[in-house]
């Protein structure tokens, strides 16, 4: 079933002023024409792009419907190439990555590289940067892979992403040392699909695109948050999720049956975490272990120590553990919700210990926004050209996600020129948090100056971002809650010329 938290909406109370939730508040204007993906500054910033002995990285995805096994639970879903995750794609910064989609689902769909600063007519939001890819038909992304990191790639149509329809990308930087003897690439998500119910069940089940509200409103009042056991709560995130869960997944699998990751005592791991739930973030921890925290969204951070990381979705963390000598949980609590993903990290024989839940969970517990970035990888100091101001906020009956009060695809643009350095503030007007996500580019926060290009915000709470105009095209801007974003909480930023 779909639980519902009861959530106070402030919009009312607290913006009174006239004019606030006008469609967008900007300071400094763009004007222009929109420069849309297949305009000829987007072709002529690829060539730039291109180099003569430039490697070529190439892939095939195949997403289609097929039964898999999640270590003992048997379902049926959507997939690329019959996994969960899909297979690793793997590139160098500089290279170009070849991908062809060969759609075998009975229903269109596009593939997002989420995190990557690309050629916007390869972005993959269809209706916006390109054409939807129909059943049975063909596409090849093709595109400059700019930077180093964790990225992933994912469908961007409808709730596809709710399926299995996700796999990581990594993207090398042939400078980097490699301070460690091993890699683990750990993805997370929240699985419902084949459980009797789909993502699209789901969302009737919410009201979206009824114009109703949800199964459970009946008994709702909007007027403050209930404790009881449905509500879906964290302390560090306030409303925690609108859906409840069966399982939850590390590396495509449900604990009884988990992914075992093997060293020596003594050795050094790098763990690339990915965030690839729909609408569950998640606190992860390694017992007995602290891990050291290197690079968020891909970008490197100043080497921060913590017990536990709190993962919105659509962000990503690489963290550096020194591991002990025994068997360990790596332990993903769906913050906020009943249920965790598990994987067993192995150094030794012997067992895991009876209960798993590690107490690093409930230490020091870091988030994104606590980071902060190395000098080199920091915004040039400049004052801003531009300012918008994009309000979250949302109800629960109807089932209604917007930005700046207007849902997706009626909501305004938030328009830009080439060259500009833009300010962003984003306040979130809900006591539900949101991981707010720019496409084709990196921002900084602007009171760290730490890169991201997915913030997870906090109930009530303001982040203020900025980034450079450097990248031509229509670019999607919107919460990585994929009901959220389903239910209308997403825009564009539009580039005009
Ligand atoms: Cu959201």
């Amino acid at each position: 079933m779909v639980r519902v938290p009861r959530r106070a909406f402030l919009i009312g109370s607290i913006l009174t002023g006239a004019g606030v939730l006008a469609s967008c508040s900007a300071s400094g204007a763009a004007t222009g024409v929109p420069v849309t993906a297949t305009s000829p500054a987007v072709r002529r910033l690829e060539q730039q792009r291109r180099s003569p002995g430039q490697q070529v990285a190439s892939a095939r995805l195949t997403p289609r419907p097929v039964e898999v096994d999640l270590g003992g639970r048997i379902v049926s879903t959507w997939s690329y190439d019959d996994q969960v995750p899909g297979p690793l794609l793997r590139a160098r910064a500089g290279d170009l990555l070849r991908v062809e989609v060969d759609n075998q689902l009975p229903v269109e769909t596009s593939v997002h590289w989420h995190g990557l600063a690309l050629s916007n007519d390869m972005d993959g939001v269809p209706g916006l940067t390109q054409d939807p890819i129909a059943a049975g038909d063909r596409f090849v992304y093709e595109f400059t892979v700019p930077h180093a990191g964790t990225y992933f790639y994912h469908s961007h149509s409808g709730l596809q992403l709710d399926r299995g329809l996700y796999g990581a990308l990594i993207v090398d930087d042939p400078a980097e040392p490699g301070d460690y003897e091993h890699e683990w690439i750990v993805v997370l998500d929240d699985w419902l699909d084949g459980t009797g119910r789909t993502p699209d069940d789901v969302a009737r089940e919410l009201g979206i695109g009824t114009g109703m509200g949800g199964m459970d409103h009946g008994a709702m009042d909007m007027g403050g948050m209930d404790m009881g056991e449905e509500t879906m709560l964290s302390p560090l995130l306030g409303g925690a999720g609108d859906v409840s869960y069966p399982h939850f997944l590390v590396g495509g699998r449900v604990p009884d049956d988990p992914m075992v990751l093997t060293a020596a005592p003594g050795q050094r791991a790098r763990i690339r975490f990915v965030n690839a739930a729909a609408d569950t973030a998640f606190r992860v921890a390694l017992g007995g272990h602290r891990m050291t925290v290197t690079h968020t969204d891909g970008f490197p951070v100043v080497p921060q120590d913590t017990d536990a990381l709190l993962i919105g979705m659509g962000e990503r963390f690489d963290v550096l553990v020194t591991l002990s000598d025994g068997v360990f949980p790596l332990f993903a609590q769906a913050e906020g919700k009943t249920g965790y993903g598990q994987a067993v990290v192995r150094t030794a024989s012997g067992e895991l210990p009876i209960q798993p839940r590690p107490d690093e969970l409930d230490r020091r517990v870091l988030l994104g926004t606590d980071l902060a970035p190395r000098e080199y990888v920091r915004l040039a100091e400049r004052d801003h050209d531009l300012y918008h101001s994009v309000d979250m906020g949302g109800t629960m009956s109807p089932y209604r996600w917007t930005l700046n009060g207007r849902a997706h695809p009626n909501s305004a643009p938030l328009n830009v020129n080439e060259g500009q350095r833009v300010r962003m503030r984003m306040r979130n007007m809900s006591d539900m948090f949101h991981p707010m996500h720019l496409h084709g580019h990196t921002f900084a926060l602007t009171d760290t100056g730490l890169r991201k290009d997915t913030v997870t915000i906090g109930p009530m709470r303001t982040v203020e971002i900025e980034f450079d105009t450097d990248n031509p095209g229509q670019w999607a801007l919107h919460c990585h809650n994929a009901y959220h974003q389903e239910a209308g909480m997403m825009t564009t930023v539009s580039y005009l010329a």
